[in-house]
């Protein structure tokens, strides 16, 4: 009997946690804290552009490429931080960006690519070619999410 209920019990918190998934909220270290700082900031610039995109609000082309410019320069910030700061501090950043350097690599290239073509047609100033740059970009931004920042 006491054999029975130590394996529910067992069986139940093993449910649990497979259920709950990960913890909300991973510590900092200051590196984490520095890339996440740098998300944040480059990340109005990233939404105003989405709602133009998405036909929320109305194109604005001269505000469009300021914030496309803006963004080229903010979205390079969060990369001079991708160090570890030891295991259990690094935030939304799962291990295998240590130990998988190269690929994480291949994302930010990709991301930092597909950035630069979004401010081209940004100043150039097609709605129809900026639309299709603001998706490759968004795609980027979650290939690299989906491989290498804990699921949320
Ligand atoms: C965003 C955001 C991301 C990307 C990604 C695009 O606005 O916060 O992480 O776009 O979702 O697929």
């Amino acid at each position: 009997m006491k054999k029975i209920a130590l394996l529910l019990t067992l069986a139940t918190s093993i449910g649990l946690a497979a259920c709950s998934g990960a913890p909300a909220e991973v510590a900092k270290g200051p590196n984490a804290e520095a890339r996440t700082a740098a998300f944040k900031k480059m990340m109005p610039d990233f939404s105003s552009m989405g709602k133009m995109v998405k036909g929320e609000e109305a194109y604005d082309a001269e505000k469009f490429k300021a914030a496309a410019a803006s963004f080229a320069q903010l979205s390079q910030e969060p990369f001079k931080h991708f160090t570890s700061d030891g295991e259990g501090k690094d935030g939304d950043s799962l291990p295998n960006i240590w130990t998988d350097a190269e690929k994480f690599k291949a994302e930010e290239t990709k991301f930092a690519d597909a950035v630069v073509v979004l401010n081209e047609k940004a100043q150039a100033g097609n709605l129809e070619e900026i639309k299709v740059a603001y998706g490759n970009t968004g795609a980027t931004c979650k290939s690299c999410h989906d491989t290498f920042r804990r699921p949320k």
